[in-house]
């Protein structure tokens, strides 16, 4: 950080109030390894800093390796109780009843249609599905504390962001039916959303592809200087990948306004945290990489809002990247080709489900504050599973795309060869149409 950077960060930390003990910055970190090494202060031969161009820190005349084992681990920052009471007064975000009320109700109405198309996959009708039970708060809790012009680049898991921004029910059910209203027209596998509307990139699913091209677009929004921050969400899993290393490098080093917002849901498929890394967690990569650094409960959504928040207004002023690490808890299989009772047992399920909820702890704090009750938790239910199920029979009733579409929209002009594979595919169909489910598709000939 430049002298005037740390000025600016300094007056911009006192006029926001905000609570930099909970944000670990580089200066902070400095500080911190200082105080690791004052058993041994430098002796008067030594009393010089080390000039070398890639250290900033001080000599020491004594051996001594710094045992990841023996530093305290990141604290984790909540703001709300299980009880649903608030921690500490000046953490309330102070969130009027109606966008507390609009949290919950996204929240539980994507566990609904996690629900119904979970099943749905289950019976056959559609080809594959991803829950996001137990990560609802982290979804929710980041998705409030942005601009909706935020770009968005998400790893999969991260539905509740998109029904946060509007996108509506029958656009989820209409891409994992691929029917002809989907807006990938039918080429993608379920769950792989995109809008251009609501500023979220589609979805890819080799792991980490979303995290440099994040860096990269944050790159162009800073030149743009259009006052707006990307976000990435990525699992613990796909931190692993040397493309998630590049782009918090290539983010920290050209210091580009991206919130790396890490899910560390405790498993990567059936790969458990503790197979996964050695470390500590997610968030200590972000100290090396010269990342202000967070570790939040996922399961509280107003420290996640609080957390994105604080993070979004040190992107935007400062123009550097900031990495979140949200704990939380995969309450699901991995997805549909999964069954996550091979790995581990139904009562640590069960535990997340029923003691650390993070829709239960939302509800909790309503109640405390008379913003809901049982009657409107009843009346509720029934709306969304009754709003759910008619997208749901309206998406399953819709044509599927017109065939033709799968050689659309990559090139401007179609090349030879693929002109030729059309025809081909149109000719094979129309000489075997009674093997082709056709009346469910639009009109090929
Ligand atoms: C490059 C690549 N390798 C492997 C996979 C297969 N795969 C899909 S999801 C996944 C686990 C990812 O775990 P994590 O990042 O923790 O996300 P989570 O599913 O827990 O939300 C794996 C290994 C893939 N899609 N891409
Ligand atoms: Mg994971």
């Amino acid at each position: 950080m430049s002298v005037m950077q740390r000025h600016f960060f300094q007056v911009y930390v006192k006029s926001k109030g905000l609570q930099t003990c909970h944000l670990i910055n580089r200066r902070v970190f400095h500080r911190l390894s200082a105080n690791l090494y004052s058993q041994n202060p430098p002796t008067s031969k030594f009393d010089e800093r080390p000039e070398f161009p890639g250290s900033k820190s001080e000599f020491i005349s004594k051996l001594k390796f710094i045992d990841p084992d023996k530093v305290d681990g990141i604290p984790v920052y909540r703001a709300l109780g299980r009880d649903g009471k608030i921690l500490e007064d000046s953490e309330d975000p102070k969130l009027d009843s109606e966008t507390v009320i609009k949290m919950y109700k996204d929240m539980t109405l994507l566990n609904t249609m996690d629900r119904i198309l979970y099943e749905s996959q289950r019976q056959g009708r559609i080809s594959f599905y991803m829950t996001n039970y137990g990560e609802e708060g982290t979804h929710i809790g980041s998705a409030a504390a942005l601009d909706q012009k935020d770009m968005v680049f998400g790893q999969y898991r991260e539905a509740g962001v998109l029904m946060w921004r509007g996108f509506t029910l029958d656009q989820f059910m209409d891409q994992c039916y691929g029917n002809e209203n989907d807006i990938g027209k039918g080429r993608q596998m379920p769950v792989h959303y995109g809008s251009k509307e609501m500023n979220f990139m589609t979805i890819s699913s080799p792991l980490a592809t979303q995290m440099p091209q994040a860096a990269g677009a944050a790159y162009a929004y800073k030149r743009a200087k259009n006052g707006l921050c990307v976000i990435c969400y990525f699992g613990e899993g796909a931190a692993s990948e040397g493309d998630a290393h590049a782009a918090f490098n290539f983010a920290a080093v050209l210091d580009c306004p991206v919130i790396f917002f890490c899910r560390n849901n405790g498993y990567a498929i059936s790969t458990p945290v503790k197979d996964q890394y050695r470390g500590d967690g997610i968030a200590s990569r972000g100290i090396g990489y010269g990342m202000p650094t967070v570790r939040v409960d996922g399961n509280d959504v107003f420290a996640v809002y609080n957390a994105v928040k604080s993070a979004r207004d040190m992107c935007v002023a400062q123009n550097r990247p900031v990495l979140i690490e949200a704990m939380t808890y995969r309450i699901g299989h991995h997805s549909t080709s999964d069954d996550s009772s091979a790995y581990r047992s139904v009562d640590e399920v069960s535990y997340w489900d029923k003691q650390d909820n993070p829709i239960s702890r939302l509800r909790n704090y309503m109640t405390n504050n008379n913003f809901w009750d049982e009657e409107k938790e009843k009346a509720w239910k029934l709306k969304a599973r009754k709003l759910v199920m008619k997208s749901f029979a309206e998406a399953e009733n819709r044509k599927r795309p017109n065939p033709e579409e799968m050689f659309n929209d990559v090139y401007d002009i179609l090349p030879k060869h693929l002109e030729e594979q059309k025809n081909e595919m149109k000719a094979h169909v129309k000489q075997y149409k009674e093997n082709y489910p056709l009346e469910h598709y639009d009109k090929l000939f």
